[in-house]
């Protein structure tokens, strides 16, 4: 396959990921190979709180085009900061494992979490690197993507962006956005004038309506993440807490920082980037669309336009058109 013309981004791949998830890794990299590329050769960051072992390693390398680098997470970026009370929090994986919420009783998720929300963009590998595209195992890319995406965040000045968002589970998050109220009074100077509020509040801030922007697949600014006005945000949050007196997930966390901290015009939704994380798919809107872009995801399975979806309110919001046939697949 060719390699395509023009100029490259500073930009890689990034994905967190333990020794025993190489072969759903490989299944996400041999589509985004396949579709994107291997006609771009951008390189890969695999991070992992465990060094990676040598078949992790072989597996991923033979499938990269680009080139690809292994880093091991510092231990304060990965364990319980000093201010957090480890009996509060394990009564509260107990009780949260009673009412069965999901990954509830779980502290490494909850690392996780903490770990994607404030501290994935500066870890050594990643210095080096202006945007990242994050990939999860066990994800599927149904079109061939004809252009950069990362070109396109840079030439368009974006800084965030996604293609599936929808609303948070309550009893993960009950004073997240207590907590970010707290920062929007301590910091009123980094919350920018033409924001998305009215993507995460239906009462101009006082409540939060859930929704936000699904972080597993996301391309993105690491030079935004390393603002002081992020770096801000998140100290607010963890010493607040919330990652381990709760559950807070790092998809409410950067979206809410990207509604506050970012004009609403540099968040960016890629409706030609087809994507499958379980349970949900973006599956473009639009047959021409769909067919120049040989896509193989069935249009039925589009989660965009449904009730759970948030994204109606994300073009409200920036009056923009929904694509045509959009009300088909309501
Ligand atoms: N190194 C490492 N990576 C982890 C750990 N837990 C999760 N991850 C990675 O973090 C990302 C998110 O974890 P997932 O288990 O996919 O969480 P999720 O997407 O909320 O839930 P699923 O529906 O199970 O996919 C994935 O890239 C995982 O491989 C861990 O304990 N160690
Ligand atoms: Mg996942």
């Amino acid at each position: 396959m060719e390699t395509a013309p023009g100029p490259r981004m500073n930009a890689t791949f990034v994905t967190l990921a333990r020794n025993s998830d190489v072969w759903e890794v490989a299944r996400s990299i041999r589509q985004v190979e396949d579709r994107f590329n291997k006609r771009y050769h951008y390189d890969w960051v695999f991070l992992n709180d465990k060094p990676f072992d040598d078949e992790f390693k072989k597996v991923t390398s033979s499938l990269i085009s680009g080139k690809t680098h292994y880093g091991i997470i510092p231990e304060e970026h990965w364990s319980f900061p000093d201010h957090i009370d480890l009996d509060k929090a394990k009564a509260v994986r107990e009780d949260m494992a009673k009412k069965k919420i999901i990954y509830g009783d779980s502290i490494s998720y909850r690392h996780m979490c903490r770990f994607e929300s404030g501290f994935f963009y500066r870890q050594e590998l990643m210095l080096n690197y202006d945007y990242y595209w994050r990939v999860e195992p066990s994800v599927e890319y149904f079109c061939d993507i004809h252009y950069d995406p990362f070109r396109f965040m840079h030439e368009n000045n974006k800084k965030y962006s996604f293609v599936l968002s929808l609303y948070e589970y309550a009893e993960t998050i009950p004073t997240l956005w207590d907590s970010t109220k707290k920062f929007m009074r301590e910091h009123p100077e980094h919350i920018v004038e033409d924001n998305s509020m009215k993507f995460l509040s239906d009462d101009g801030g006082e409540t939060y309506n859930k929704c936000h922007f699904w972080s597993n697949f996301e391309v993105g600014s690491l030079n935004w993440l390393r603002s002081k006005a992020y770096g801000d945000f998140f100290e607010t949050l963890d010493q607040d807490g919330g990652f381990f007196y709760e559950r807070w997930g790092d998809a409410p966390v950067h979206s809410i920082a990207a509604g506050l901290l970012l004009k609403k015009d540099e968040v960016h939704f890629f409706n030609d980037i087809a994507y499958y994380h379980v349970p949900f798919t973006h599956c473009p809107t639009g047959e021409e669309t769909r067919q120049e872009l040989r896509c193989h995801c069935n249009p039925k399975n589009n989660f965009d336009w449904k009730g759970y979806s948030c994204t109606s309110r994300y073009f409200d919001l920036n009056n923009l058109d929904k694509p045509d046939g959009w009300e088909k697949q309501t």
